[in-house]
């Protein structure tokens, strides 16, 4: 199965192994600043935008944009905090010549990102809050549907599926319907099964080894984050600075069920092996 990806300005033809491999490297660009290392508020604009030039450098090709931590236990940015950290970063980014996603579940968010030429619009919220569907029906960004079960404060009380995989394909399911019931065109679409988003590792490594699965039945792209996540951890037995080479069995693994883009921290070390993965097949 052979996808294509409208990408706002970009049109990717996934899986057509060009640039000598077979998925799409997003990589991952956290915009947060801290206040204490950072009074002056603009460290952070100058370290993302450096860190943004090093991963196309290394091969990304595309840049997740993102402002609010949605890490297990985070609580929600204020609007107004997070168009601060993502606009500038946008605008700044915009000629850089890779796609550019955004990060955000909030429609206001999404409006603005679209209008300063956002390319992608990565909604962890599978685009289920009031007007997120209309933010973005009317223009021509990819939308990355990811599923959630939960909010990210307390998703990891306690994940509750009676089968994961089913549950989530269900879900992804009722929002494809709902943004196409909306009039927008299927060549936009990719789902993601939101890795540690409200799962157990069990319920993690049962949605890895579906993900096969979950294209096929959607007829979706798949794009996949896993980079540094609990369930790595969980099975090395190593803090989040040790994940790498847990993170990149990860990412293969992911591409060896399908998917087509891998949303990673570390870009350089994701496209090596890929590349040598892709000559094995
Ligand atoms: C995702 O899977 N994830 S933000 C906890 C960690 C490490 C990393 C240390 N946005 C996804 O990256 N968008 C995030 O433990 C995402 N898919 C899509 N589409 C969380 C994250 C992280 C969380």
């Amino acid at each position: 199965m052979r996808h294509y990806l409208q990408f706002g300005r970009f049109g990717f033809q996934l899986h057509a192994a060009e640039q000598g491999r077979q998925a799409l490297v997003m990589g991952i660009l956290n915009v947060t600043p801290d206040s204490f290392s950072d009074p002056g508020k603009f460290r952070h604009l100058e370290f993302a935008l450096s860190r943004a030039e090093q991963m196309i450098l290394e091969g990304a090709d595309i840049i997740d944009i993102g402002g609010e931590s949605s890490r297990p236990g985070a609580s929600p940015l204020p609007l107004r905090e997070e168009l601060q950290r993502v606009m500038p970063v946008l605008y700044a980014l915009r000629d850089c010549g890779k796609p550019l996603s955004v990060d955000t579940y909030k429609p206001e968010v999404m409006r603005e990102a679209i209008l300063a030429g956002a390319d992608m619009i990565n909604d962890i919220n599978g685009f289920r809050a009031p007007g997120a569907i209309e933010a973005v029906k009317d223009s021509d960004c990819a939308l990355c549907i990811m599923h959630m079960q939960s909010v990210p404060q307390t998703m990891q009380d306690h994940p509750q599926y009676e089968d994961v995989v089913r549950e989530v394909i269900n879900f992804l399911r009722q929002r494809v319907n709902a943004m196409l019931a909306a009039g927008i065109d299927r060549e936009r679409l990719c789902i993601d099964p939101g890795f540690g988003f409200g799962k157990t590792v069990e319920q993690n490594y049962a949605l890895l080894r579906a993900s096969r699965q979950l294209r096929n039945e959607l007829g979706l792209p798949i794009l996949a984050g896993l980079s540094r996540k609990s369930m790595i951890g969980a099975v090395t037995g190593r803090p989040v600075e040790q994940r790498l080479a847990g993170s990149i069995a990860g990412a293969l693994a992911a591409v060896a069920q399908g998917a087509e883009i891998v949303r990673v921290h570390d870009v350089a070390e994701t496209v090596d092996a890929l590349k040598v993965w892709r000559m094995a097949h």
